[in-house]
């Protein structure tokens, strides 16, 4: 097997829009999301159809994640328990309460990756330090997305439907003309600006097998880098990229070697925010039912100071 070429010589042409938004922008591509933009979300809710998209936290069966991270571990502090042991607080009326507490990565559910989470030769988004990161992300951490907010037209493209599967296999690719041709095929036109959510049925798999099952061979379906596909998304001004797998991309670029290239290239070179880990299955069926497959995408991460990222229950409105 020949070595991974290092990410910056792979990435080394890559287009930028760093100073794009100014030498102090800390949300990227989110810039895109106009209040026209929003009103054209807006315009695309025709049913009052809700849904939402974070995969439970705390399942029986655990939380899917990137190796080597955990999902939430919750426990309970204050419950009737107490009461019945006769150690429960007495409050004047008799006042009973439930409390709990938890512990776990902020990326260890459906999140927000903050634009500073990932780099390559010393440098994060927008040109910043990658020292800043030390002890806590000093800049583009996820609480400037927590704070603005992320809203605008979504668009559903389902590739494991376009496919013919219930899922697509582990390592399976596709690209950008790939998500356009499954547009088409579900009679919708990927417009600029849109938030792009992308269905693998990757996600939804982890709640039908083992965890042993699942990360055998750790290689998850998704998007495969190309300068090309690089161009499309600066061109097609993308904002946010959403999807039901852990880390919005095949784990592995099958053409160099490389882990993950598109968090740089998208991520930390354009600025465009990832979603990852979403439950997509109960809002393809929806829209394959009815053929709505555009909605208001509407979003807004924990606002976690210096946070590398964090948890998020995006809402959908159709
Ligand atoms: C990594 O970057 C390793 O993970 P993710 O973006 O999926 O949180």
């Amino acid at each position: 097997m020949t070595e991974a070429p290092y990410m910056g010589d792979l990435l080394k042409e890559a287009p930028k829009n760093w100073g794009r938004w100014g030498d102090e922008d800390e949300v990227g591509a989110l810039n895109y999301l106009t209040p026209a933009e929003v009103l054209r979300g807006v315009r695309h809710v025709r049913q009052g159809k809700v849904f939402t998209l974070q995969i439970p936290m705390g399942h029986p069966s655990g939380d899917p994640v990137w190796p080597g991270r955990r999902g939430v571990e919750k426990l309970m502090v204050l419950d009737e328990g107490d009461w019945i042991c006769g150690k429960g607080p007495v409050f004047p009326g008799g006042l009973h309460y439930a409390d709990d507490y938890f512990t776990g990565f902020l990326q260890g559910s459906t999140q927000y990756d903050a634009l500073g989470h990932v780099w390559y030769d010393g440098q994060i988004y927008n040109g910043y330090d990658a020292q800043t990161t030390i002890g806590g992300l000093e800049k583009a951490s996820v609480a400037p997305i927590a704070q603005r907010g992320v809203v605008g037209r979504g668009i559903l493209v389902d590739m494991a439907r376009h496919r013919g599967k219930a899922r697509l296999d582990k390592g399976e690719t596709f690209t950008h003309l790939d998500l356009v041709e499954a547009a088409e095929a579900q009679g919708v036109e990927i417009a600029k600006r849109d938030i792009l959510v992308i269905r693998t049925g990757f996600i939804g798999s982890w709640y039908e097998t083992t965890p042993a099952e699942f990360y055998d061979g750790f290689l998850e379906p998704g998007l495969t880098y190309s300068p090309e596909l690089v161009e499309w998304f600066l061109d097609m001004e993308i904002p946010n990229l959403v999807t039901d797998t852990i880390a919005n991309e095949v784990t592995v670029d099958p053409e160099s070697g490389v882990a993950l290239p598109l968090h740089n290239a998208l991520m930390r070179n354009l600025g465009v925010t990832f979603t990852e880990i979403c439950r997509l299955d109960d809002l393809a069926a929806d829209c394959a039912e009815d053929g709505q497959w555009t909605f208001l995408y509407t979003a807004a991460p924990l606002n976690v100071l210096r946070g590398t990222g964090a948890p998020v229950n995006p809402v959908v409105v159709k």
